[in-house]
């Protein structure tokens, strides 16, 4: 079994004070600091978005191309990232699952690393997070989602909840980032 983690779409727009905030944007990224400690593999999602996009009709606008709210918060150590995904990238593509960025191949990347099993982390644990598991789970990935590293936006207030349970329904596997970091540690580190 191979490992990655990744992070999706942890970016200022989706933090507190952006454009479209998850509540916990911010508390998530010392975990997913540390975190990044435990994977040979880290890669990310970034949202990014053209101006015109229909995806601004359900939407406020967030996570523009080349704007401040498409970059990572400052706190997040994000040179620890292998490799970005750009999704939502064209005017009528919502992009919500990491399988559908653009400019690389995520499924290629991945099974051209042997790749098999991946850690879910970021925002939002009710939008992108879901759609991108989901599709991993669809795909034959082993997938798991750390619950205390994820963020929903929770335009109803169980959003998030609803999620994980669907998630976990469909085969997921929740684990908190302590059980990872203690128990997976040195297995992962192989990647
Ligand atoms: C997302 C809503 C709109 C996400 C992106 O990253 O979960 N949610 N665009
Ligand atoms: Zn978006």
């Amino acid at each position: 079994m191979k490992s990655a983690l990744i992070l999706i779409d942890v970016q200022k727009d989706f933090c507190p004070g952006g454009a479209l905030p998850a509540p916990d944007g911010f508390t998530i990224v010392p975990v997913i600091n540390q975190l990044m400690d435990q994977f040979k593999w880290v890669i990310a999602t970034k949202d990014w978005h053209p101006k015109g996009s229909i995806h601004f009709d359900k939407w406020p606008i967030h996570c523009v191309q080349y704007t401040e709210g498409a970059e990572f918060p400052i706190e997040l150590d994000f040179e620890k990232i292998n490799e970005i995904f750009l999704k939502g990238t064209g005017n009528l593509d919502d992009g919500y699952s990491a399988f559908d960025a653009t400019n690389i191949s995520l499924e290629k990347w991945l099974k051209e690393r042997q790749i098999d099993t991946l850690y879910f982390c970021g925002i939002a644990t009710d939008y992108c997070v879901l759609e991108s598991a989901k599709h991993a789970l669809r795909l034959g990935f082993n997938t798991y989602i750390i619950t205390d590293a994820i963020a929903a936006i929770n335009v109803q207030p169980d959003d998030g909840k609803n999620a994980l349970e669907n998630l976990q329904a469909k085969g997921a596997h929740l684990i908190s980032s302590k059980k990872v970091i203690t128990n997976l540690g040195l297995n992962l580190i192989n990647g």
